[in-house]
C-alpha cells in the first residue's frame, strides 16, 4: 500500500459531500490538502474542523471551476510549498433539473457541461503537466453510473458524465509511458446535497429521490478514492462502479414504502 503522508492532494468540490469525505479520508492519512470550491466560508469551516482532529496543512482556493482564467491563475500562483501537487481529485460537479430534453432550460445546460467537463479539462490541464514533470501523480475523476447508462430526464447531465468517462479513457491512453495513474470512480445513488441543487433547492423533492431506500454515503466513495490511490505504484485502477445493494440500475432501486 503506498502512503499519502505529505503528499499534496488537490480536490475540486471540497465544500460539501464527496469532496469533504474525501478531506477527511486524506487528512486522516497525513496528506496536504488543497482544497478548492465556491463557498469560501463552508470551506473555512471544514478545515477548522480538519485541524482540531488532524495535524493536517490545508491550502484553501475559492474557485469557480467554469471559469478557465481563474483556474489557471489559482494552479499558477499557488505558494512553492503548495504547487506540486501529487493528487488530483476532479470531484466538482453538479446536475441541474430533470426535464425532458425538448424542454430542457439552457442556463441548467451550460452550468452542467461548463462544470463537469470544462472545469474538470481545465484542472487536468492545468495541474497534470507538473505532474509529467515530475514523473509523479494520480488523477481521479468523479464520474457517475449515469455515465454508463442513461435515464429519462438524465439526458444532459449523462451526456457530461459520460464524457467524463471518455476523458479519463483519454488520459490514462495520453499519459502511457509515464508512472502518472488515472482512475474514475463512477458512484450510483449517494446521499448528499446533489439532489438540491439539481432541483434547485426543493428539499422535499430532494429528499424522495433517497426514500425508502439506503444510500451510499460520502465516506463510501472517499473509501473507494482512498483505496484507488492507495494501492502499489505499478497498479492503475481504471474505473469503479459502485452502488447500493438497494439499487440495481439508474432506474431501477428497492424502495421499502
Ligand atoms: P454536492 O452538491 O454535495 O457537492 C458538489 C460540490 O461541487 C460542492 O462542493 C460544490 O461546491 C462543488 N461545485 C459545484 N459547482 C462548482 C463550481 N462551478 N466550481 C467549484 N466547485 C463547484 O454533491 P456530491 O458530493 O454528490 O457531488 C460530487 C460529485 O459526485 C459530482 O461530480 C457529482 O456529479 C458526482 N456524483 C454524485 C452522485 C450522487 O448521487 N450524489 C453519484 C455519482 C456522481 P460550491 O457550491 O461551494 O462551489
Ligand atoms: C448521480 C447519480 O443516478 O442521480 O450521478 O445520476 S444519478
Amino acid at each position: 500500500m503506498l502512503s499519502v503522508q505529505n503528499q499534496t492532494v488537490l480536490i475540486t468540490g471540497a465544500s460539501s459531500g464527496i469532496g469533504a469525505a474525501c478531506a477527511k479520508v486524506f487528512a486522516s492519512a497525513g496528506a496536504k490538502l488543497i482544497l478548492a470550491a465556491r463557498r469560501l466560508e463552508r470551506l473555512q469551516e471544514l478545515a477548522d474542523e480538519l485541524s482540531k482532529n488532524f495535524t493536517t496543512d490545508i491550502h484553501l482556493l475559492q474557485l469557480d471551476v467554469r471559469d478557465r482564467a481563474a483556474v489557471e491563475s489559482a494552479i499558477s500562483s499557488l505558494p512553492p510549498s503548495w504547487s506540486l501537487i501529487d493528487i488530483l481529485i476532479n470531484n466538482a460537479g453538479l446536475s441541474r433539473g430533470l426535464d425532458k430534453l425538448h424542454e430542457g432550460d439552457f442556463q441548467d445546460w451550460e452550468e452542467m457541461i461548463d462544470t463537469n467537463i470544462k472545469g474538470l479539462l481545465y484542472l487536468t490541464r492545468y495541474v497534470v503537466p507538473g505532474m509529467v514533470k515530475r514523473d509523479h501523480g494520480h488523477v481521479v475523476n468523479i464520474g457517475s453510473i449515469a455515465g454508463h447508462q442513461t435515464y429519462p430526464g438524465g439526458n444532459v447531465y449523462c451526456g457530461t458524465k459520460a464524457a467524463v468517462r471518455a476523458i479519463s479513457e483519454g488520459l490514462k491512453q495520453d499519459l502511457l509511458g509515464t508512472p502518472i495513474r488515472v482512475s474514475s470512480v463512477d458512484p450510483g445513488m449517494v446521499e448528499t446535497e446533489f439532489s438540491e441543487v439539481r432541483f434547485h433547492g426543493d428539499s422535499d423533492r430532494a429528499q424522495k429521490v433517497y426514500q425508502g431506500l439506503k444510500p451510499l454515503t460520502p465516506d463510501d466513495i472517499a473509501d473507494v478514492i482512498f483505496f484507488c490511490v492507495t494501492r502499489p505504484s505499478h497498479v492503475n485502477i481504471n474505473e469503479v462502479v459502485l452502488m447500493p445493494v438497494d439499487q440495481a440500475s439508474t432506474t431501477l432501486v428497492n424502495r421499502r414504502n
